[in-house]
């Protein structure tokens, strides 16, 4: 009787970990640059910037968005593209999509 051998192949168990970190509702982050990523968010959720600093928000996702500051005008930004506002006065600015305002929403704290 022949020895029959199974090589059974090595099954990778891929565990999805979730997130890295607390980026979701977490603390400001010092920076200019919001990612509008994949899918459906910005990221930073929430930035903090000097008086006068320009915020650019560029278009990484595979939709067009939107960055309507709240008591601004809106501004459509098509994939790859971005838009660049800049913050004179200290204050907390809140901003949507307009597009998807269920969902994206972030935070420009100006100090
Ligand atoms: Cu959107």
């Amino acid at each position: 009787m022949s020895f029959t051998r199974l090589l059974l192949p090595a099954v990778a168990v891929l565990t999805v970990t979730a997130g890295c970190g607390g980026t979701r509702s977490g603390a400001p982050v010092a920076t200019t640059n919001v990612s509008m990523a994949k899918s459906y968010r910005f990221a930073p959720t929430t930035i903090e910037i000097k008086a006068g600093q320009t915020v650019t928000w560029t278009n990484n996702d595979n939709f067009t968005h939107t960055v309507k500051v709240d008591g601004q005008g809106d501004h459509k930004v098509d994939r790859g593209h971005s838009v660049s506002i800049t913050f004179g006065q200290a204050g907390t600015y809140h901003y949507t999509c307009t597009l998807h305002s269920h969902d994206m929403r972030g935070t420009v704290i100006v100090t």
